[in-house]
């Protein structure tokens, strides 16, 4: 395989030494530039990162010849990482939002069987193949954004064949698409239909059925749950996830999203890696996640589209919470694969820092999902990953809002981005 140099970037961001824990509290704030810096990638690995002069002599070591690519007033970044997406579904709810900007609420469309119950029946009737193409599509956007990792959820089959359908899909798109996909199972998203009198009934169904499939066929890493009022009690999540840890999967939780439930402290009480949402996690919940290690994952893209206040990131980071960023790609509360777009929400509406941002949708994202050894940061051994954003600074890009600035992607070494168009 051949070598790729990179050199000239206006800013080299490695988001560097955290590999082994997130960064939290002030350490958000670090995010290791290099300045006239070199990136050495080969064999689809990153072989060196550091001074120019020290880059170039590395490469004169080399027996191979490198494709040089030019950084010239650009930004380098470690390929994003989203860490919570709901990717792999059939259809769309456009009907569902124009229904809530008449005043209808995400909950009410839920409870009469629309939302992500609408998503499920059209889920189920697709093929493998249909739900391949579709997902397939949105991981190419995806790249385009600058994302090379990210995690999917089940949870739009809600029964077991439908469910490791989902799941199967999710393993298809991570051998075939360069995005890697990491799978969460998540058959506890929503009571389908045909248990709406019996839920408890459902819950034995995620336990005693799908859990053990799901962990037999080695098809999730993940757990994950919708604790919120209405959808699955903070006992039935707390069932769920153990079960879910018991067959080897490490517990994530959908907490606090809709009204203050007490998500976030069963996440510290369980273990979970993450706490996602939290958009009305209390203060205990927050300082218990914080003693616990759990990561928070704030989705203010949601947040907007809900029209609802966004998440409270600033009390978290100062708590010394570890937080990350996603987009929550769904078909009804986050119909967008711009993580950039996410980033820049991040500033203005929950007064997160450029360089915060960044450090979210990097490093702390990757350990989220358990990828901290592979991805989000620019250090030697890493994956490949990288963007080239055409900014000036890494601020910029969080500032000129709305519009797509990556030039680059490389994954895995080879580039599938250029010049902001697909090449794979
Ligand atoms: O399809 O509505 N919040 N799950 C929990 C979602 C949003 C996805 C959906
Ligand atoms: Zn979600």
């Amino acid at each position: 395989m051949e070598a790729i140099y990179i050199k000239n970037a206006n800013q080299l961001i490695t988001v560097s030494g955290a590999s082994q824990a997130p960064k939290k509290g002030r350490q958000m704030s670090e995010l290791g530039i290099i300045e006239n810096g070199g990136l050495v990638l080969r064999d689809g690995v990153i072989a060196f990162v550091g001074p120019r002069e020290e880059a170039e002599r590395y490469i004169d070591s080399l027996s191979v010849e490198p494709f040089v690519l030019d950084a010239t007033g650009k930004i380098v970044t470690p390929g994003l990482v989203d860490p919570h997406t709901h990717v792999v579904f059939a259809g769309s709810r456009e009907q569902e939002w124009e229904k809530r900007l008449q005043g209808a609420s995400y909950m009410e469309i839920l409870q009469q069987g629309g939302g992500i119950l609408f998503t499920t029946k059209q889920t189920r009737a697709a093929s493998e193949e249909q739900l391949f193409e579709e997902s397939k599509k949105r991981l190419d956007r995806f790249l385009l954004y600058g994302v090379t990792t990210l995690e999917a959820k089940s949870g739009y089959g809600l029964t077991v064949e439908d469910e490791l359908k989902q799941l199967r899909v999710a393993r298809q798109l991570d051998q075939r698409h360069p995005v890697d996909v990491v799978s969460t199972f998540m058959g506890a998203h929503a009571v389908p239909i045909e248990y709406q009198s019996d839920p408890e009934a459902y819950v034995s169904l995620v336990i005693d059925v799908m859990l053990p499939k799901v962990a037999q066929e080695g098809l999730a890493e993940f757990c994950d749950v919708f604790c919120e009022k209405g959808v699955f009690t903070v006992e039935q999540s707390e069932r769920i996830l153990e079960a879910g840890k018991k067959a080897g999967l490490k517990p994530k939780i959908h907490a606090d999203e809709i009204v203050p439930f007490g998500g976030a402290e069963l996440a510290a009480w369980v273990g979970a890696v993450s706490a996602d949402h939290l958009l009305k996690a209390s203060d205990q919940g927050i300082q218990e996640m914080t003693k616990a290690g759990v990561i928070a994952v704030l989705l203010p893209g949601t947040a907007f589209f809900l029209k609802e206040e966004a998440a409270k990131a600033r009390k978290m980071i100062e708590a010394g919470l570890a937080v990350a960023l996603s987009t929550d790609r769904n078909p009804g509360s986050s119909p967008t694969e711009s993580l950039p777009l996410i980033m820049n929400l991040a500033c203005v509406n929950m007064r997160m820092s450029p360089a915060e941002v960044l450090v979210a949708a990097t490093i702390n994202a990757a350990h989220a999902i358990g990828r901290a050894e592979q991805v989000g940061s620019l250090e030697k051994g890493k994956k490949a990953d990288v963007v080239l954003f055409d900014a000036p600074n890494y601020a910029y890009l969080q500032y000129n809002f709305g519009v797509n600035l990556v030039d680059t992607v490389i994954k895995n070494g080879q580039v599938v981005v250029k010049g902001g168009t697909l090449c794979v």
